[in-house]
């Protein structure tokens, strides 16, 4: 863990990415040590509050047979289908009443890794003055990287919370989070 921490201020926002309970363990794509990202989460969502600063939550919210799926051709076992119980956020993060959840990977043609492919985040962060974003969630190596590379090209600052993510593998991790860098994230404990 990188010693220097990030501290938020105004213009700052949390981006809590995918936290559901199939991508835990117990889940249909379920990622290694996935909900020990959560205690990490709920840290940030204390301090994000504490200052009065915005917390998004993404989630993938496929319909039934999504084109991202095995059977379809697609690459994942069947997934966060809406309203299961595998597509709801974990049990034990403390998402405030006033989190804007960002619903994606619902079109019926094509999958959505980031949380701002076709949601129009960028134009609700400009809106709301954000300049900065806190990113954390699941998975390292699929939505969070497609996530932070996306906030980078709109233009925000961007900070990955490294122990509040966790890969689906050990070295698209790496990778994730070599681009990541590449791209001009800070990373950050
Ligand atoms: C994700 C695989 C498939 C993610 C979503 O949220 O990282 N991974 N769909
Ligand atoms: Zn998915």
């Amino acid at each position: 863990m990188p010693e220097h921490e990030e501290t938020m201020k105004s213009g700052d926002a949390l981006l809590i990415v995918d936290v559901q309970n199939d991508f835990c363990p117990g889940g249909a794509l379920a990622i290694e040590k996935g909900d020990a990202v959560v205690p990490v989460l709920n840290r940030w969502i204390s301090r994000a509050s504490e200052k009065d600063l915005p917390v998004y939550a993404s989630r993938d919210w496929h319909p039934v047979g999504h084109v991202s799926f095995r059977e379809q051709g697609g690459s994942w076992p069947p997934h966060c289908i809406q309203d299961t119980s595998g597509a709801a956020f974990h049990k034990d993060l403390n998402l405030p009443a006033d989190t804007v959840v960002v619903t994606k990977g619902v079109r019926f043609d094509q999958d959505q890794n980031s949380a701002f492919d076709q949601t129009g985040l960028a134009e609700e962060f400009r809106r709301r003055q954000i300049r900065r974003i806190f990113v954390g969630g699941l998975a390292l190596d699929v939505c969070v990287q497609a996530t932070v590379l996306d906030a980078l090209e709109e233009g925000f600052e961007t900070v990955l919370l490294l122990s509040a993510t966790r890969p689906v593998t050990a070295e698209g991790g790496e990778k994730a989070i070599e681009s990541m860098k590449k791209g001009g994230a800070v990373i950050s404990g």
